[in-house]
């Protein structure tokens, strides 16, 4: 084993008991004013309504319901925290959706001023993870999404999700295009991670990267 493959393998282990331990809902914050203190790095998972957010981080923590999957889209407007380790390491953040067609204007305009405050103000954010459904590739809602990270300058990764619903082709052309698109931000990481929650395809790769992440 290569020095580096030693390292990604450690890495990886490390990830694996970590998520495999203490994880705990915290709070719901509907505004600002409700957030938890800043005290440990947090990495904030954001993406469309129903590109399967609360399913890969249930994924990624190896639980059923860590995440409510929800069966009635675009509803929440909450960043919901949850605490990782004993003693805590990180908190993960559920960013709540956007993009959901019935939206009344209000209701984005509100999802608006929550993230855009969250992404300036949050100085223990070390990253966001940005799914993108595999089946439909980056859309208008998704670079609206990625111009706010870029001028909040916070670094994120665009994440592939759902890659069970395409075929081997199709999954090879997204992800090609999801990497040049990636490559034209100026925050965004330059390389995607392809995942499926259902068939845990890069949960492993995901958990590394999430952990990878809160360190630096
Ligand atoms: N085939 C497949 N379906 C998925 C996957 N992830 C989520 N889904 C489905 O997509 C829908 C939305 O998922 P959910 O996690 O609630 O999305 P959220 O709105 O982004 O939190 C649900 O019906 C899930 O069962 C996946 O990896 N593969
Ligand atoms: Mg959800």
């Amino acid at each position: 084993m290569s020095e580096e493959d030693a390292i990604k393998a450690e890495l990886i282990e490390r990830a694996r008991v970590l998520f495999s331990g203490r994880i705990e809902f915290i709070k719901s914050a509907p505004s600002l004013k409700f957030l938890p203190d800043p005290d440990v790095p947090e990495i904030a998972f954001a993406g469309r309504s129903n590109v399967g957010k609360s399913s890969l981080l249930n994924a990624l923590t190896g639980r059923k319901s860590i995440a409510r999957t929800s069966v009635t889209p675009g509803r929440t407007q909450e960043l919901n925290f949850f605490e990782v380790g004993d003693p805590t390491v990180m908190q993960l953040v559920d960013m709540p959706g956007y993009g959901f067609a019935k939206a009344p204007p209000a209701v984005t305009e509100q999802w608006r001023k929550l993230v855009r405050d969250f992404l300036r103000g949050r100085v223990v954010l070390k990253r966001v993870l940005l799914l993108i459904d595999a089946r439909h590739g980056i859309k208008d809602v998704d670079n609206d999404m990625m111009r706010m990270l870029d001028e909040a300058a916070v670094g994120y990764r665009v994440v592939l999700t759902k890659a069970d619903k395409i075929k081997a082709e199709e999954l090879e052309k997204v992800t090609a295009e999801t990497i040049a698109a990636a490559r034209k931000r100026t925050a965004a990481y330059p390389e995607v991670l392809v995942t499926s929650s259902e068939k845990k395809m890069g949960i492993e790769e995901l958990r590394a990267a999430v952990l990878a992440d809160s360190e630096i």
